[in-house]
């Protein structure tokens, strides 16, 4: 038999309260949000209130939303008014410290202001922004926010700063920009400039594809790169091999996931003679399989894109064609024709998001 609490009128009573979660642990800065449920589950009035028992530890908001501010433990407490007096619930927060990031510098010259940013590695977004001022040879340092830490990469506007830690000492350059990358502990931040550099091809171009200047559609060719660390993809140097005649198309590269989801997109450029072009790409954030292609619009003419056919990696399928929406190796889109084995020389550039 069920029982129920039950006014004249036909409206419920409430009769207490539950929450989902009785123990919850978080890190600094994180948030979640607890839910309560009122019994009986038909009440009209489900409003209840909310509380910590130390804010200092773990505050909590009207919808239960519980953030975690300092180490220590908390109790969130969660109460109903019934006609016998109050009811209530409660869960045990646990906060515990995430890694701290530290950022440290020394100001070489008065002349400039440097700023560190920190955005997200996901999509890019600014984070936090902090402008260290001007100063000769003033030291500052900079703690990353809690619960900002990863995933997320660090950039420095540096003009004549010093990076000063434990364990290494670098020496910035005017008027370029540096990726501090932050691996999850205490002063183990590290900095790159050109930072590294993928080819698969041999640096020789025995061959050259482009699109035919018959094609109304968007083509694209280009490389596979299936690489281990997590990447924020700079820039690709891309080979333009020489063709005799109407070369000045301008294309485009896209840089595609392995789902073949486009992540981000280069300017224009014209494919050179016989040459390397260096193409920037706006920090793209990139791991595992991903695929570096190069997109003719509609009735191009162009130089052709070169291709290595005898370097260690021209065997390995890398080689793709885009048409469409359709992806087709290389290889057996041109089943006959040993000019299509081949990898592009196309090159990536990127700095190592984490080890
Ligand atoms: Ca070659």
């Amino acid at each position: 038999m069920l029982l129920l609490s039950c006014t004249a009128d036909g409206d419920f009573y409430v009769t207490g309260v539950s929450l989902n979660k009785t123990d919850l642990t978080l890190e600094a800065g994180r948030k979640e949000t607890l839910v309560a449920t009122v019994e009986p589950l038909y009440v009209a009035d489900k409003s209840v209130t909310w509380s910590s028992s130390s804010n200092t530890v773990a505050t909590v908001n009207n919808s239960g939303e519980v953030t975690a501010v300092n180490d220590g433990t908390a109790i969130i407490t969660v109460t109903v008014a019934t006609q016998d007096g109050n009811r209530s619930a409660s869960c045990h927060v646990t906060v515990t410290s995430p890694p701290k990031a530290q950022v440290r510098f020394q100001k070489l010259n008065a002349s400039n202001v440097t700023r560190l940013r920190v955005r997200r590695s996901t999509d890019g977004e600014t984070l936090v922004e902090h402008n260290f001022g001007a100063g000769n040879g003033t030291s500052s340092y900079y703690e990353i926010p809690a619960g900002q830490h990863r995933p997320a990469y660090y950039e420095l506007d540096a003009n004549a700063w010093k990076y000063n830690t434990s364990i290494s000492t670098y020496n910035f350059q005017a008027d370029s920009k540096y990726t501090v990358i932050y691996d999850g502990s205490q002063n183990t931040l590290s900095v790159t400039k050109d930072g590294i550099s993928y080819a698969r091809d041999d640096g020789t171009a025995e061959t050259g594809w482009r699109a035919n200047s018959s094609n109304t559609d968007d083509f694209w060719m280009g490389n596979q790169f299936t690489i281990d660390e997590s990447l924020i993809l700079t820039s690709i140097d891309v080979y333009g091999y020489y063709a005799s005649n109407n070369t000045n198309s301008r294309v485009y590269i896209d840089i595609y996931n392995s789902q073949r989801t486009l992540l981000g997109s280069s300017a224009s450029f014209i494919l050179p003679n016989n040459s390397w072009i260096n193409v920037p790409v706006n920090n793209i954030p990139c791991s595992g399989t991903f695929y570096v292609m190069v997109r003719w619009p509609g009735n191009s003419t162009t130089h052709y894109l070169g291709m290595d056919t005898n370097g260690p990696h021209a065997n390995y399928d890398l080689a793709w064609i885009r048409r469409n929406t359709g992806w087709i190796l290389m290889r057996e889109n041109n089943p006959d024709d040993a000019n299509a084995r081949g990898v592009f020389l196309i090159r990536v550039h990127a700095n190592i998001l984490t080890k």
